[in-house]
């Protein structure tokens, strides 16, 4: 039975590998921090009990920023293969933590890889690092693929940086199975509620039910490739899963406004929103409503920008550009961005609807 070490094991991503891993019969084990309250809601249904016989899902407590404790879980569990998803995800918020963001996400990468050798698992352990639409920052060219220059532009990108070129440099330097999925952003019912996604999907839940006002948001004219996370951990596995330890681009190849994210979201709940005004002025007004749920009358300031939410130095538009992922893994997404809003949007009226 193949043993899996799952970093970031109760965020977005973890708890969707975690799945896909056991139901290819891994034994999966997760490291997970110490918090004052339980936060493991995301995982919780996949616990086992550890008295029975036959446990497959196994937690350590842990955190990337400790070196001694990442080397004492992996002597521990000796993996077949780490995926590093573990960090300060948060762009905005690392402009405010940006030492803590370097070391987490940044010499937290390191301190997997290093650990591996000192161990010595290079001929063992295969290693995935979780890198980022984000390195690309400031457009150099699209659509972005393996080869495009990054610009990064954000204390999280700066640190996601380093986490790619040491990933790269233990591979080339000890010849290590190390390598990055550059990932484009990827969404579902299980993003943090403060990634713009599920803000909206959420606001526009809470609006259709009469729960809340108006949806206060930052650039929306900022363009991303959106897919579903269930998607794209289906990609980090196949990665580790090649003959030869390559970097791989995984995205729709299809770009979207903000604003036109906010759009498809209220139409899923029969409420047709138009823009008016420009930068801090703009507001999204209801042009009209078949809202099944409530009654939102027509001309219902619903949307406005708050520049609070703007960012210091802003990247405004990401498209991947996923051939060698298609030709080269045989990954095809199943979600479009349609499903994929529907898909928030169900599950956030029915979690307001409760
Ligand atoms: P989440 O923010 O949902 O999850 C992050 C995980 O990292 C959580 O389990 C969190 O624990 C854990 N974590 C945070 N700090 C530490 C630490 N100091 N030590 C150990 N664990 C820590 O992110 P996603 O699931 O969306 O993303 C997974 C990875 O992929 C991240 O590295 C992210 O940067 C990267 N990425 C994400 C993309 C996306 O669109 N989702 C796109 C490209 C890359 P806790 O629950 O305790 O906070
Ligand atoms: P991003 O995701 O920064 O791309 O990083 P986020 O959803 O936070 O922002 C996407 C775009 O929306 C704009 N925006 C807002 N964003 C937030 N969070 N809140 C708002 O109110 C708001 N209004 C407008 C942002 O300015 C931005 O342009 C995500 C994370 O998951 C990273 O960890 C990951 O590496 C990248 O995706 C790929």
């Amino acid at each position: 039975m193949k043993k899996a070490l799952i970093t970031g094991i109760t965020g977005q991503d973890g708890a969707y590998l975690a799945e896909l891993l056991l139901s290819k019969g891994y034994e999966v084990h997760g490291i997970k921090r110490r918090s004052s309250l339980i936060n493991t809601a995301r995982i919780d249904h996949l616990y086992e009990d550890l008295h029975e016989d036959g446990v497959r899902f196994i937690m350590h407590y842990g955190d990337l920023s400790d070196s001694t404790n990442i080397i004492r879980i992996i002597q521990e569990v000796q993996p077949d293969e780490i995926y590093n998803l573990g960090a300060m995800s948060h762009v905005k918020v690392s402009f405010d933590e940006p030492e803590y963001t370097a070391q987490v996400d940044g010499i937290g990468t390191l301190r997997i890889l290093e650990a591996v050798r000192l161990l010595g698992l290079v001929e063992k352990t295969k290693i995935y690092q979780a890198s980022t639409s984000e390195l690309y920052g400031l457009v150099q060219a699209v659509p972005q693929s393996e080869t495009t220059p990054f610009y990064p532009r954000s204390p999280y990108a700066v640190a996601k940086l380093y986490g790619y070129w040491i990933t790269v440099n233990y591979r080339e330097a000890y010849n290590m199975f190390a390598v990055n999925g550059i990932l484009f952003n990827h969404e579902s019912p299980r993003r943090g509620e403060t990634f713009v996604t599920r803000k909206i999907t959420r606001a526009v839940a809470q609006i259709a039910l009469g729960q809340q006002d108006r949806l206060y948001l930052g650039n929306l004219n900022a363009e991303r490739d959106w897919g579903h996370a269930k998607d794209y951990v289906e990609a980090m596995w196949l990665i580790l899963q090649q003959d030869v330890a390559e970097d791989y681009v995984i995205a729709t190849g299809v770009t979207t406004r903000v604003r036109e994210f906010v759009r498809m979201a209220f139409a899923e709940v029969g409420i047709e929103v138009a823009f008016s005004g420009e930068g801090v002025d703009e507001i999204g007004t209801v042009a009209s409503c078949s809202n099944p749920l409530y009654q939102v009358p027509i001309g219902t300031v619903v949307v406005s920008v708050d520049p609070r939410y703007f960012r210091p130095t802003e990247v405004e538009l990401l498209i991947g550009d996923p051939t060698k992922s298609k030709t080269k893994l045989g990954w095809e997404p199943k979600y479009d961005l349609p499903a994929l809003v529907k898909d928030m949007m169900e599950a956030d009226v029915k979690l307001f609807t409760k």
